[in-house]
């Protein structure tokens, strides 16, 4: 449950934060497909909890498993996940099922179901009391076990010891499989206990006839663990990947200027690190962006360019799964995604000539330097890092085998050098500045000669980036 099943020579999950399904299908056909992306994450899919002012983290409070949400219905999900598949991107569903929906008394779903807090009772599924732990704050992190039996910010705590709820919860999850999923973020999995979990997991069907005979769901569970507290991330490796949210936290601290970027030279588990296959990793995810595990250090769409060195070390560096967040531009942290004020629908993003969005939406895997740095990463696949480079401090350089090459430069000032490109002699184009078109390049070319030599400019706080598959 480790693999995540991309077709071959693609790589990368886009998280599409909040987006409707028919949305998601487009971007699969006209985007994510010919630029090699390899999934999507979508938002969670269930029905939920209509929130007054509709803040995105209602997503998370979930009233029944109908398939109900502002993204869309049961029907646009299916065509989606087709629609994705037949053009070679996976599709991962956001999974809640550690808890239910909050509030005070009776609370609507998206779908018209209700449910009844005060008596934990939500027919549509159904689920009464009895399925819940009993009600208790989790406030000592130090506690195992009130981490896992305790109600997270409030939400009824579902027990998945119990038969009842197993079934339920894999029911759910088969049916998605059933149409074509290829996995599962599995959210807030540090508050569910592990043997639980393998239970459940173990009862999966293997994937559909898109997939290879046999195969099993990609499965990544959410476990925050940036130290000190009970709950371990390797307590989960064994059940599937985990999200690395210390690969977050020093990436972005490293890209901020808090720490040298000469010390990545030893990036992975000597920094901690989960072992590569068991790591999925980002630069910041929907809720890191906003607050939490990690706060004010962690990057965004917000410090363009110190994020997209971040995200280009990440796609350049051969650890972990990579995700990348693709948000709504917000200014509160409860912000919902843009949306009709009257209808309260959400507002699909609109695609500018110039392939970026507008209507609220950031599209950061739309970003010229991350697109580029997807086909890099896709083109130097096996590539062991070579001839690393650095001056000391802030700037760095390597190559991917003799594939690619790619250098950071997060001095103050622009930095120029002959650069062992490792590459054979020729033109390229740069990914970052520009693309391949045809045979030109739309950014900076950048001339190897019959030794690897290159000069090379790198502006201040900025990546060059070429390999071979952007040769002119
Ligand atoms: C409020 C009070 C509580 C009170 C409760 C009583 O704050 O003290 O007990 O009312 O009813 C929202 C509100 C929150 C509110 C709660 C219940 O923000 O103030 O509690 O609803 O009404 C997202 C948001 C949460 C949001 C939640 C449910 O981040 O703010 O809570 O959705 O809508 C830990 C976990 C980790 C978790 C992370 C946020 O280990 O698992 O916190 N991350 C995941 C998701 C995250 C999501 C959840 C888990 C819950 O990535 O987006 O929380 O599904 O680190
Ligand atoms: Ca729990």
């Amino acid at each position: 449950q480790h693999n995540p099943h991309f077709f071959p020579n693609r790589t990368g999950i886009v998280h599409l934060f909040e987006w409707k399904f028919k949305d998601i299908a487009r971007e699969c056909e006209t985007y994510l497909s010919p630029n090699g992306f390899g999934g999507v994450q979508v938002s969670p899919i269930n029905e939920n909890a209509i929130v007054f002012k509709r803040p995105w983290f209602e997503r998370y409070q979930p009233i029944s498993y109908r398939i109900i949400t502002r993204s869309g219905d049961e029907n646009d999900f299916r065509n989606m996940v087709t629609k994705c598949n037949t053009v070679g991107v996976r599709v991962y569903v956001d999974i809640v099922v550690n808890h239910m929906a909050a509030g005070n008394g009776q609370v609507n779903g998206t779908g018209g179901g209700t449910a009844f807090i005060p008596d934990k009772s939500y027919p549509n599924v159904p689920y009464n009391e009895t399925h819940f732990h009993e009600t208790c704050a989790i406030n000592d992190y130090n506690n195992a076990v009130e981490v896992r039996n305790c109600e997270l910010v409030g939400l009824p705590d579902l027990d998945q010891s119990l038969e009842y709820v197993r079934a339920r919860i894999v029911n759910f999850m088969n049916k998605l499989i059933d149409f074509g999923v290829a996995g599962f973020r599995m959210d807030a999995a540090k508050h569910m206990w592990p043997n639980d979990l393998s239970v459940i997991y173990n009862r999966l069907n293997n994937l559909s006839n898109y997939f290879a005979t046999g195969s099993r769901p990609f499965i990544y569970q959410e476990v925050i663990d940036l130290g000190g507290e009970a709950v371990k991330k390797t307590e989960y490796i064994s059940l599937g990947a985990v999200t690395e949210f210390k690969f977050s936290l020093e990436i972005s601290r490293a890209f901020r200027g808090h720490n040298e970027l000469k010390w990545l030279k030893s990036w992975g588990v000597k920094w901690g690190l989960l072992p590569s296959k068991y790591s999925l990793v980002f630069v910041d995810n929907h809720d890191n962006q906003r607050n939490g595990a990690g706060g004010s250090e962690i990057l965004t769409y917000k410090f363009p360019k110190m994020y997209v060195m971040a995200v280009a070390f990440m796609l350049a560096h051969p650890y972990g799964t990579p995700r990348i967040m693709s948000s709504f531009f917000f200014d509160f942290i409860d912000q919902g995604p843009p949306a009709n004020v009257s209808t309260e629908e959400i507002i699909s993003p609109k695609i500018l000539s110039n392939g970026t969005c507008t209507n609220g939406w950031v599209c950061e895997h739309r970003w010229t330097e991350i697109v580029g740095m997807i086909g890099f990463r896709n083109r130097v696949r096996g590539e062991a890092i070579a001839n690393w480079w650095d001056n000391d401090n802030n700037a760095i350089a390597f190559c991917r085998g003799n594939k690619g090459f790619v250098v950071f430069n997060n001095e103050p000032d622009d930095l120029q050098l002959t650069f062992n490109t490792c590459l054979s002699r020729g033109n390229y184009c740069d990914v970052i500045s520009g693309r391949k078109s045809g045979n030109i390049c739309t950014g900076q070319q950048i001339s190897v000669n019959e030794k690897g030599k290159s000069v090379i400019r790198i502006k201040a706080q900025s990546v060059v980036a070429v390999h071979s598959g952007a040769k002119i």
